[in-house]
């Protein structure tokens, strides 16, 4: 059964950047794969957005800030626990630039996130403090859209947060399954997948909207 796009749909694309691609300081597995699915996604949609992941060089989510501390381990902040990271996607480097791979020209808005030293970000929508607004519910509502298909990179971090996010802020979500990859880290994609089915986000795979 196929799926029909309306022109309020929104293609979300979640942090396509060279640093979670191959190659990248934090790449994730066949994560280039999802980009040719990603293009020829976008030509159903009338609005295309992205999301891109944007730290200073001092970051409070890079392991190099924290003494003793590597990757992939966790510090708490006064937010809660936060997995650190290898130093990635830091303003203005070839590492945080979207991939050139990406042929989506009617793009409409790129939404940067994690830029505040102190506090990650891996949603669209929401800083890690669940707080701070990045502004993207506003764009949405003001612009009368409707619903949002989510696809990029992470499936089990930034992807997920978003959808979770979108979904909390009364957006109808989808995951486009097949166009996203995980880091899975610690049970990361499992939980990420429970999570978003508890908020209400809905998962397809990208023939249901290409075929
Ligand atoms: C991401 C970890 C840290 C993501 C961003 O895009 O999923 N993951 N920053
Ligand atoms: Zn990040």
């Amino acid at each position: 059964m196929s799926i029909e796009i309306s022109p309020r749909d929104v293609l979300v694309v979640v942090d396509v950047q060279n640093d979670f691609l191959p190659g990248g300081q934090l790449a994730v597995a066949d994560g280039d794969a999802v980009v040719p699915l990603i293009n020829a996604l976008a030509q159903k949609f009338t609005n295309v957005i992205f999301t891109q992941d944007w730290h200073p060089a001092d970051h409070i989510s890079f392991a190099s800030q924290h003494s003793g501390k590597a990757p992939f381990e966790t510090v708490e902040l006064p937010y809660g626990t936060q997995v650190l990271w290898p130093d990635h996607c830091v303003w203005d480097s070839f590492g945080a630039a979207l991939s050139a791979d990406l042929d989506i020209p009617h793009g409409q808005l790129i939404i940067r996130k994690g830029y505040n030293r102190t506090i990650d970000s891996y949603s669209g929508f929401q800083e890690a403090d669940r707080d701070t607004q990045t502004g993207l519910a506003g764009y949405l509502n003001e612009r009368d859209l409707g619903r949002l298909y989510v696809v990029g990179l992470a499936t089990d971090f930034c992807v997920g947060w978003t959808a979770i996010d979108g979904a909390a802020a009364g957006f109808d979500v989808t995951v486009i399954e097949d166009a996203t990859r995980a880091i899975d880290n610690a049970g990361s994609l499992k939980k990420a997948w429970a999570d978003m089915a508890e908020a209400g986000v809905s998962r397809v795979k990208s023939q249901e909207i290409l075929a």
